[in-house]
């Protein structure tokens, strides 16, 4: 048995695997896999359980490198704890119990962040609005199912998502609500732009100039909407947020394996063939009308000033969990 439990195992091959997937998502299990396991501690060493956290922070951060969700996450809930042990709470008992606290305001604030960004976004859809979505984003369906439910008659175009087909779940999660949808093929996407009021998709990560990481394919989407002079909106969580790019760092695309392309079989016989396969690109703040969070509507120039006004210095050169 290694070190850790082995459903706290599972959560962190999970997410690898993105058997557990989506931004929002992953956050809120990676942060509920670090109460677990620190529930799970026993020994009454503090030195010792500081370390176990630590160690099981850098496992779930390792997991994929993109959602900076994460790692802001994460970095909430060790930021808090760590402040209390170096103020001298000194037993185990204590700083679990204030561990398993952390954890769950981070899944609250999370959820409840998802549900204002659907009030302010179903403000900026209209009636008879036909929109246009991207991969599989919580928060993006959130806002199209408030508007609906506010009785607002809207369509939604969905494109499937290569390579690992995420529109389905949007299209099924859409049409199940009893949304209006229509399944393309991401190629479509610029053929029928023309027909689109409003495209909405989620972010992975947003940068300090305002440029949003999201599903591969989201950049070339946001192009024709420019192109088209369709409004590009952007639903994501303050915590999505990258605070490295504030100095300078970039956001890590993930790259993924060649197997969700191709078969290894029909690779083999090709060996001049080199596939690639990034999971994410950014999208310039240029092509992006606004970005909707819980804090408000901003436009993309807008968004690091407001994490600044509300978060503060929000910068450190040390990782909680190094
Ligand atoms: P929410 C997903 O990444 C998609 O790129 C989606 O747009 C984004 O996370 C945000 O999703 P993946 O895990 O946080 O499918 O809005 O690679 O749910």
């Amino acid at each position: 048995m290694g070190r850790f439990p082995r459903e706290f195992m599972d959560v962190v091959e999970g997410i690898k695997s993105m058997r557990i997937r989506g931004a929002a998502r992953i956050a809120r299990a990676a942060v509920a896999a670090l109460r677990d396991v620190g529930n799970s501690y026993e020994g009454s060493d503090v030195a010792g359980f500081i370390n176990y956290i630590k160690e099981a922070s850098k496992l779930l951060v390792a997991t994929r490198p993109t959602a900076v969700s994460l790692p802001n996450g994460l970095r909430f809930v060790l930021n808090k704890l760590l402040t209390d042990y170096s103020l001298g709470v000194d037993s185990v008992g204590e700083l679990r119990d204030r561990l398993v606290r952390y954890c769950d305001e981070f899944i609250n604030i999370s959820r409840e962040a998802a549900d204002k960004i659907a009030v302010f976004g179903a403000r900026r859809i209209e009636d008879g609005d036909i929109l246009l979505t991207h991969c599989n984003s919580s928060v993006a369906i959130g806002v199209i199912k408030r508007a609906f439910d506010e009785g607002k008659s809207i369509k939604v175009f969905v494109t499937e998502t290569r390579p690992r087909f995420q529109g389905r779940l949007t299209a099924e999660a859409l049409s199940s609500h009893g949304v209006e949808t229509i399944l393309i093929v991401d190629s479509a996407a610029r053929y029928y732009m023309n027909d689109i009021d409003k495209v909405i998709v989620g972010a992975d990560a947003i940068a300090a100039n305002g440029a949003v990481v999201n599903k591969i394919g989201t950049s070339l989407i946001a192009l024709a909407a420019h192109e088209a002079r369709t409004s590009f909106m952007v639903a994501a969580e303050t915590y999505k947020f990258s605070p490295d790019t504030l100095f300078g760092k970039l956001i890590k695309i993930e790259e993924r394996s060649y197997e969700e392309i191709v078969s290894r079989d029909w690779l083999n016989k090709y060996p001049n063939i080199n596939v690639k396969n990034p999971a994410f690109d950014v999208t310039p703040p240029e092509y992006i009308d606004l970005i909707i969070t819980e804090l408000g509507v901003v436009s993309p120039s807008m968004f690091p000033i407001l994490i600044m006004e509300r978060y503060g210095a929000i910068y450190s050169e040390l990782e909680p969990w190094e």
